[in-house]
């Protein structure tokens, strides 16, 4: 294995829990990652230690949380390659930093008679902002269509766009079939027809190497919890061109630079799109993550991937009646496997796995949408991360073999 995993696996105190006795297996990395010391430690050491609000104190403690604030800014633009930490804006998740470009991007920009270019493969959080905006502003909402082997079918590329598309949104990888979609040939194309192009980066930033600038979009949003992180952080990438020119979100603290009774001034990026107390202590701890990842090598943590991902698609495919889904070359996808198991309902599926300590996720997948392109009501989905081994697979089949077993007497 490329990562040495039972070395990284002592980082992480929650993997030495049992689940109804049996050692957990959580493969449940797609909906949230589980978090190393080093993350939870930088949480206790900042509110021990440096406790304080940022930007506004004269006094040590306000000066050293402002200080590991944005030192966590400027590692997260270091880690996707921005040009600069101005164009790393705080939020609270993905969902929110998609509805801050739609809202004030989106607002400004989007008319009547506009389009919007999305795929069927949409994260509801890439999916309902970009409706409310057109329904709002009677645009339409296109979706790319999907092979048989659920990639997107982008045989005729150049024509992909016309002249009302005014935004494309999609996920760099899909939550729930885990195809790897190529962002750069679209961002290439979408640039040449002056239509912005956003990144929905939620299951891209913790498991590839990203560069913004090499991938050529105009927006990259992901979350610090699906990459050893802390809930409660997001991000948003903007051009700092666009960034500028964009109105706030939210108004209040911070965000302002003079006020008076009849109005206001903004304050410059990134703090313009920064309203109120942002969350200090996660901001910094998820700066501990990127450290992390950083240590690791992202290069390293995606063949990691790729092997485990190569191992569970082979093992899982030698059970009989097994449904997968995505492309079937790991290459071309992330580490997510969702499948279908005979006649078993997945919520089912989940709820005999949990009983092996097998953490899974059933259902949907908040893909609604895409489930009904499939002709399915939900699939069972397995996700990896760099803790997971190829044993935790074998204890998946097994206990699949188990699920199939119970449901047959
Ligand atoms: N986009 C994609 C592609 C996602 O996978 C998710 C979360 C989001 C957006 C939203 O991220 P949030 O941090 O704002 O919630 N995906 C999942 C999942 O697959 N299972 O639980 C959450």
């Amino acid at each position: 294995m490329t990562l040495d995993v039972q070395r990284i696996r002592e980082d992480f105190p929650i993997l030495e829990r049992q689940v109804y006795g049996k050692p957990l297996v959580y493969l449940d990395n797609a909906a949230t990652s589980q978090k190393p010391r080093q993350v939870i430690d930088a949480l206790v050491d900042y509110y021990e230690n440096y406790n304080a609000n940022i930007h506004r104190a004269v006094h040590c403690l306000g000066e050293e949380a402002t200080a590991a604030y944005e030192e966590a800014r400027a590692k997260v633009a270091k880690f996707i390659n921005a040009p600069s930490p101005e164009s790393i804006i705080f939020t609270r998740n993905t969902t929110e930093a998609i509805n801050l470009v739609a809202y004030t991007w989106g607002r400004a920009n989007v008319r009547e008679g506009d389009e919007i270019l999305l795929t069927q493969m949409e994260h509801h959080s890439n999916l309902i902002p970009w409706q409310r905006l057109a329904a709002e502003k009677g645009a339409s909402v296109r979706y790319i269509e999907l092979t048989d082997s659920q990639t997107l079918a982008l045989d005729g590329l150049e024509n992909l766009f016309d002249a009302r598309t005014r935004i494309a949104a999609m996920p760099h990888v899909s939550n729930s079939l885990g195809t790897i979609n190529p962002v750069e040939k679209i961002a290439a194309e979408a640039r040449r027809n002056g239509t912005l192009f956003l990144v929905d980066g939620a299951q891209g930033a913790p498991h590839l190497p990203v560069d913004v600038q090499a991938i050529g979009c105009d927006f990259y949003a992901f979350s610090a919890h699906k990459m050893l992180g802390p809930t409660g952080v997001g991000v948003l990438y903007g051009r700092p061109e666009l960034l500028e020119e964009m109105e706030p979100f939210l108004g209040g603290g911070e965000m302002i630079r003079k006020v008076t009774y009849e109005g206001a001034t903004w304050n410059d990026l990134p703090w313009k799109f920064e309203a109120g107390t942002p969350n200090i202590a996660d901001v910094i701890a998820f700066g501990a993550a990127i450290d992390y990842l950083d240590h690791l090598g992202m290069e390293n943590v995606r063949e990691h991937e790729v092997e485990i991902t190569d191992y569970a698609l082979t093992r899982l495919s030698q059970l009989e009646g097994i449904v997968m889904y995505g492309p079937p070359d790991p290459r071309e996808r992330g580490g997510v496997v969702s499948f279908n198991f005979g006649d078993l309902h997945p919520h089912d599926i989940g709820t005999v796995l949990d009983h092996h300590g097998v953490a899974i996720r059933a259902g949907h997948h908040c893909t609604q949408p895409l489930m009904r392109t499939l002709g399915v009501s939900g699939t069972a989905r397995a996700s990896f991360y760099v803790y997971n081994t190829p044993e935790e697979v074998d204890v998946l089949v097994e206990a699949l073999e188990a699920t199939r077993d119970f449901f047959k007497r």
